[in-house]
């Protein structure tokens, strides 16, 4: 029986919740050769069957040096002692002995050559195709306003809710992949969604089935996924291996596998990947060197200047020798490189996509770097650690603003986007990590996410800028990630606790309508807001 199968199988794995890399670079431990092959051993008895052959992950995530890196080894050690809450990772301290357990913590902790290659082959072997899309019917399977429902994550057990956003009850819970990560992707008709975990697998979910179809796993480590305009590519971005791979959203084959290399040859993970509408093309954020890529995937019938680019791209190309003539399959996905002054990890792009604005990850400058020219046209004098990515922008006494919260400072950082000056920080009880609004709602919903105020979200006045009350859903609780409805009218919150809550709320008198109890939910992602592109949400 699949079930019995699985608890077993869980008996014997290893489960970790890492937090997979974000610091580079990563802490390897040395071993001796002796010690090296008992804990090798140690680690096929006790932990291969959930975390795979070679540390490579499987139900488990990977267990290497490079997806470890902002996860200290004593916490490996009490994990593998005492398990982890909540997932199948069950406790070893009854089964092994305490110097067992640190040489199993050192283990995975050692680097594996081997481990870090996957190939087209294996992205095509990984393929589980759960049932044959051609025969299931082409039109919803229950009765809802289609562009008004809402995909939940459950990071707490690894599920999702398929919500209707007119009653707030659920039309479906399933199981995802382990830990999944960065918002899941519509198609846009807003049928499909697509999911990406940490440890690479990429779901296919059938809204109007409400059946996960198929599945594959496009990497060993991976960041986040973005979606082409019409629904054709799904691009992920990868750490392990450091690469881009675009997939046919149809039946989720490998369409090109790109490494990430600047023009010198020297590798790079890829922090993200984004789809930028009005180009055509995805943007992709590289970690460790000082590019940034366009992707263009479409050329819109053949015309000779991609559709929204200022300039012709051909004559681009041919000065810079990328290939660029997308009717041939050799030359589809060519590589348009951007260089740039400082290492750029986290983005937000102005509302046309002609410019980016973009962090290194513990700098104190944002740049400005206008996409068409490949200049830098601008810094910004940010502090902390902007959050760019969860960033949003409104119209603020006629002009347009972007707002970005920060992980690391208690404030919310207010940038006029025609000159790029900060208009105004307003603080906050705490760093943030998310933010949202919505065009028919006059507020921006704010968490403040660390910290001893991890329960209180923060509702601005987008006309004032200023906060006009602060919420505390579920006092003690970590309160974080809001989305609106597809008009506007209500706000869902989520209570981020294993004995968590999605939380209902009027946008316009900010009271209580609804409280679903859910596990961690995280993130919550309405059909309409997404595929639309509404201003107020993530992209
Ligand atoms: Fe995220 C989105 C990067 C840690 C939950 N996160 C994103 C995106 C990026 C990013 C680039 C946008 C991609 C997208 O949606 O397609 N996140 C990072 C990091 O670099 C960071 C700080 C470190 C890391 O470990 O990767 C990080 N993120 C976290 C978490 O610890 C969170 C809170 C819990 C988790 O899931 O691991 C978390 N990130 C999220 C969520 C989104 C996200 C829920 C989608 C938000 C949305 O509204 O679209």
């Amino acid at each position: 029986h699949p079930f019995l199968m699985s608890i077993s199988i869980a008996l014997l794995c290893v489960f970790f919740a890492v937090n997979t890399a974000n610091a580079a670079p990563a802490k390897k431990t040395t071993m001796s050769a002796a010690e090296k092959v008992a804990a090798k051993k140690l680690y096929q008895d006790n932990c291969q069957s959930c975390h795979g052959v070679d540390r490579l992950g499987a139900m488990g995530p990977a267990l290497l040096p490079e997806n470890l890196a902002r996860f200290r080894k004593n916490k490996a050690i009490k994990v593998i002692n005492t398990g982890r809450a909540a997932t199948q990772m069950p406790a070893f301290n009854k089964t092994l002995t305490e110097s067992e357990i640190t040489s199993l913590a050192n283990y995975i902790y050692t680097p594996s050559k081997a481990s870090l290659s996957w190939t087209v082959a294996d992205i095509n072997a990984s393929k589980v195709q759960h049932f044959d899309q051609s025969k299931l019917p082409n039109e919803a399977q229950f009765d809802a306003d289609l562009m008004n429902l809402f995909i939940v994550v459950e990071l707490g057990d690894h599920s999702a809710t398929l919500l209707n956003g007119d009653t707030f009850e659920r039309l479906d819970r399933f199981k995802t992949r382990f830990a999944l990560h960065g918002g899941p992707k519509y198609s846009p008709d807003g049928r499909f969604v697509f999911f990406a975990s940490r440890d690479g697998w990429i779901s296919k979910y059938d809204i109007y089935n409400r059946k996960t179809v198929s599945e594959v796993r496009a990497a060993i480590n991976t960041r986040n996924i973005a979606i082409s305009n019409d629904g054709q590519y799904l691009i992920v971005g990868n750490y392990l291996p450091n690469n881009v791979v675009i997939l046919n959203t149809a039946d989720l084959s490998p369409l090109k596998v790109i490494n990430a290399k600047d023009s010198n040859g020297n590798s790079s993970r890829v922090s993200a990947v984004y789809n930028a509408p009005p180009r055509h093309s995805f943007i992709v954020a590289l970690k460790d060197v000082k590019e940034v890529w366009e992707i263009p995937y479409s050329d819109e019938g053949g015309v000779e200047v991609y559709k929204g680019w200022a300039h012709d791209y051909r004559v681009e190309a041919k000065a810079e020798g990328w290939k660029a003539d997308l009717s041939k399959k050799s030359e589809q996905f060519p590589v348009r490189r951007i260089k740039t002054d400082d290492y750029l990890n986290d983005f937000f792009f102005d509302p046309d996509y002609i410019n980016l604005i973009g962090t290194a990850r513990n700098s104190h400058n944002g740049q400005v770097i206008n996409l068409d020219t490949k200049k830098k046209i601008a810094s910004i004098g940010l502090t902390g650690m902007p959050h760019l990515g969860s960033g949003i922008t409104w119209n603020y006494q006629g002009k347009e603003v972007f707002a970005s919260p920060n992980i690391k400072e208690g404030k919310i950082t207010v940038i006029d986007m025609e000159n790029w000056n900060i208009i105004k920080e307003i603080k906050t009880e705490g760093p943030g990590f998310f933010m949202r609004s919505h065009s028919k709602s006059r507020y921006a919903w704010t968490d403040v996410f660390f910290g001893p105020n991890n329960d209180k979200v923060h509702v601005i006045d987008k006309s004032t800028l200023k906060i006009v009350k602060t919420l505390s859903p579920s006092p003690g609780k970590n309160a974080a990630h809001v989305e609106f409805t597809k008009d506007g009218k209500f706000v869902l919150l989520s209570v981020w606790d294993m004995e968590g809550e999605l939380i209902v709320y009027d946008a316009q008198t900010l009271e209580i309508v609804k409280r679903m109890p859910m596990k961690k939910p995280s993130g919550k992602y309405n059909v309409y807001n997404k595929i639309n592109y509404e201003r107020g949400t993530s992209h």
